[in-house]
């Protein structure tokens, strides 16, 4: 694309960190940025840009020094839900597991109790400063699952509030049907009839009513098992919609394998993953969690190296909710997967960036500093790249940027 016609604005005294090589930052210090409509036309050494360019900027922003990054992308959340569960980490940290808690009915159904008692209002407003927390934290598109109605009326009420989220913050919102994420106490020891209404009532009434364009389970032993996963995909491909696996959290159930089987988009979480197994995972995403890893006190760790070797791209994620992850810094979470998971700084945002792009099927759009991609930006007051993932606690983000235009944070 051209300077030689008036555009937006330019970007100058600045570093860009543009992700477009497969390796590293792919970093270009005392760097150039122009965008116009909303998109980015054209990134490079400032010592490169063409004369012309200064005079036909409508806004020329000097950075002092900041540095770019494509606006972070969380692509894998729980983010609207109602109440807490911070009475069920004190049970935890008194000696009862995630899974215990779960098989006496707290956990997953303690959230959909009190989201069905919560109307849509409620679930919006209770949500909202999440999703200004994550903005805050430099997110600019973010994925949120449904998954804590269970029925038919509760599980479209969560996806309108997903909607509405994305309607009232700079925040690209991807909604994903999680039907299948417990069993409703509606429906104890009959899990083959709940997936039955999943499959013939909840995916196409949301299907129908565009509210999601993605479909997850979560196939674990206290969840739902591989037969049953294959029959909610099969749904989900009948209705155009992607699908995406909540895999190998807790056991090897192979879910990770029979996703990738049924070309979904990514599968998540993965620390009971047989390395064995990577070689199959060709053509998916493979999405860290490490906040949940770090908060149910994990042991057992994904097998990055397995994943790195093969070729496999890594995205890392809050996976924001109220039982296993209640954190609401991406930043934070690139720290964790570099302490805990060895991801490599450049790795961990790549993994909250291209990666997380691809883990939505948004690569062509969002997730590198590329022409032609949406000009969402995020600017850090940082002096190299790698503190990003290094440093936690703190927020270095300066602003963010969407389609161009300046947030007010
Ligand atoms: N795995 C998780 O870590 C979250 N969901 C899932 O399938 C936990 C959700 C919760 O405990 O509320
Ligand atoms: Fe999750």
């Amino acid at each position: 694309m051209t300077l030689s016609k008036p555009f937006d604005s330019l970007w100058l005294d600045t570093n860009l960190a543009t992700l477009t090589e497969e390796r590293g930052y792919g970093a270009i210090e005392d760097g150039a940025l122009a965008v116009d409509k909303g998109r980015i036309i054209w990134v490079g050494a400032a010592g490169a840009l063409p004369p012309e360019a200064m005079a036909n900027a409508k806004t020329i922003h000097r950075l002092g020094g900041a540095w770019i990054t494509p606006g972070l992308v969380d692509c894998h959340t729980h983010l609207v839900y109602a109440g807490n569960r911070a009475r069920e980490f004190e049970m935890r940290l008194g000696g009862a597991s995630y899974e215990e808690i779960a098989r006496a009915g707290g956990g997953i159904v303690s959230t959909v109790r009190a989201v069905r008692e919560a109307d849509e209002d409620t679930l919006f407003q209770q949500s909202l400063p999440r999703l200004a927390a994550l903005l805050a934290c430099g997110v600019t598109t973010v994925e949120i699952k449904s998954g804590y109605g269970l029925d038919v009326e509760n599980e479209i009420k969560m996806l309108k509030v997903i909607r509405r989220l994305g309607q009232a913050l700079p925040v690209d919102v991807r909604a994903t049907f999680l039907g299948a994420h417990a069993l409703p106490p509606e429906f104890k020891n009959r899990p083959d009839d709940y997936i039955a209404l999943v499959v013939e009532k909840m995916v196409p009434a949301i299907a129908a009513r565009k509210l999601a364009s993605a479909v997850d389970v979560f196939c674990e032993t206290i969840a739902f098992s591989p037969e049953q996963t294959e029959r909610v995909f099969r749904a989900a491909a009948a209705h155009g919609l992607a699908v995406k696996l909540h895999a190998e959290q807790l056991s090897d159930s192979k879910g990770a394998v029979l996703a990738a089987r049924c070309n979904a988009l990514s599968v998540d979480h993965l620390e009971c993953l047989d390395p064995a197994d990577v070689p199959l995972l060709k053509g998916c995403t493979a999405v860290l969690l490490p906040g949940a890893f770090y908060f149910l006190h994990e042991t057992r760790k994904p097998p990055v190296r397995a994943l790195r070797d093969a070729g496999v791209p890594i995205a890392v994620s809050t996976d924001h909710n109220p039982g296993t992850s209640p954190c609401l810094s991406l930043p934070t979470i690139m720290n964790m997967s570099c302490v805990l998971f060895e991801l490599t700084p450049a790795e961990a945002l790549a993994g909250a960036t291209k990666h997380a792009a691809r883990a939505l099927g948004l690569e062509s759009e969002i997730g590198t500093l590329s022409p032609g991609k949406a000009a969402d930006l995020a600017i850090w007051n940082i002096a190299s790249p790698a503190e990003l993932a290094c440093q936690f606690g703190g927020n270095p983000l300066r602003t963010v940027v969407k389609e161009g235009c300046i947030c007010n944070l």
